[in-house]
């Protein structure tokens, strides 16, 4: 077997911070900060830490928080203090301020180191494709794409992708953000609502009464009045349980192909939220770890300066697999490592198989139905081809 080794002139770089990884949301509360542990750790058994420049995230200041945040959700996150008793979903008292402290969001220690260190990977990351010292950053404990301006939501309560998008426009003219998380990127579409700077694309799971957070229609395009230079920028794909990577794979590479001829990016901030992988806790989808990766491939095939955020993700193990697989991505030595994990690693018992790429029956016994007719589809693709006319770079 071969060593992973460095691509020749092109450079990965990989932005972590095990002191990140390191806290808890509560028991039962299923965001568990250990799978960046796990996926690291399957990424560094692979030898993948040999092909990248390797860098601790730092802890992104106030001051860089505040481009984006307001200095009052600011202050109010760094002095709150953890509940003495958890919250459960039972036990909802909404007696909450910036929505901080419910079952979603829980109050917990080091609830603002983990924050700023979360932002910290992102903004890094962001550094290295502004000075063009990286081709591809990757910042897997990013991605907390629900944040607001002034409030926490979805289990996320600073938005390191809004932040780290700043950064990249202070350099790039046009970023394209695309978001594979199972749900729908509300936090960052808001942010970028009245700028024609970046196009959001978000792949998810549409039921409005179901399903969090409920937005993310066909026809919700940015906002509706034409003299706004936000509008048509927001492109939203929803989907039904169940989709394939088949399906899936049709869909991004015809969405995201023709944004980037139309829209002409000058670099990509991609959000690889794993929750869209077959088997997870909370989403919908037959998606396998494959069909995820190939995203992220083509995402590279633009060769376009590239970030790549984590995101959800609520089975660790899968979550770990997706993580890894498109590290390798990044570096190009997918074609190189072998599809049974390394041996003899202490985590090794965590993962049940022992493939990078378990099969649907593998993971579901059963798979979920798929709720995704074939002409429904192409009437998304129409929607999007018509919607992409009123786009000019
Ligand atoms: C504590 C303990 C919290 C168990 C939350 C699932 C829990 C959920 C829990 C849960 C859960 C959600 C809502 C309902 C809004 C609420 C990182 C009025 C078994 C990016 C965030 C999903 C996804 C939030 C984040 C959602 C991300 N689903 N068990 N909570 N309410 N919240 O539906 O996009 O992946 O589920
Ligand atoms: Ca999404
Ligand atoms: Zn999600």
């Amino acid at each position: 077997e071969s060593a992973i080794t460095r691509p020749k002139g092109y450079t990965v770089s990989f932005h972590c911070n095990p002191d990140m990884e390191k806290h808890h949301f509560g028991m039962t509360h299923p965001m568990k900060p250990w799978r960046l542990t796990l996926s690291k750790s399957l990424i560094y058994s692979y030898g993948m830490s040999f092909a990248m420049d390797n860098y601790i995230a730092r802890a992104a200041t106030y001051e860089e928080l505040a481009d984006f945040h307001s200095t009052d959700y600011l202050d109010f996150l760094g002095t709150v203090l953890p509940e003495p008793v958890p919250r459960d979903l039972e036990n909802q008292n909404p007696d909450l301020r910036f929505n901080l402290g419910g079952s979603d969001c829980p109050l917990f220690e080091g609830l603002y180191d983990y924050c700023s260190l979360s932002a910290g990977g992102a903004l890094d990351a962001a550094r290295k494709i502004c000075y063009k010292q990286s081709d591809i950053a990757i910042a897997w404990g990013g991605g907390l794409h629900h944040a607001k301006k002034a409030e926490a939501s979805g289990f996320c309560y600073i938005n390191d992708i809004v932040v780290a998008i700043l950064q990249l426009l202070r350099f790039h003219p046009r970023v394209l953000y695309i978001d594979i998380d199972v749900h729908h990127g509300d936090g960052v579409e808001e942010a970028f609502f009245s700028t024609d700077r970046v196009m959001t694309v978000s792949f998810h799971k549409y039921d409005p009464n179901n399903f969090f957070p409920g937005t993310g229609a066909l026809d919700d395009n940015g906002p509706k009045n034409e003299q706004n230079p936000g509008a048509h920028h927001a492109v939203n794909v929803p989907l039904n349980d169940g989709i394939t990577d088949e399906q899936y794979d049709m869909l991004f590479n015809t969405i995201v192909g023709r944004i980037v001829e139309r829209f002409r990016p000058t670099a990509i901030a991609l959000q690889c939220g794993a929750d869209s992988l077959a088997g997870d806790r909370l989403g919908r989808f037959n998606l396998q770890v494959q069909g995820h990766g190939a995203c992220v491939e083509f995402c590279k095939k633009m060769n376009l300066p590239l970030i790549l955020f984590g995101g959800g993700g609520y089975t660790p193990r899968n979550v770990a697999r997706a993580w890894t697989y498109e590290t390798s991505i990044a570096i190009g030595c997918q074609e190189k490592i072998s599809p049974m994990l390394p041996q003899h690693a202490p985590w090794r018992q965590q993962f049940r198989q022992d493939t990078l790429f378990p099969t649907l029956e593998q993971i579901l016994g059963e798979p979920r139905q798929n709720r995704n007719p074939q002409k429904r589809l192409q009437d998304i693709v129409q929607h999007v081809t018509e919607q992409l006319r009123f786009v000019q770079a």
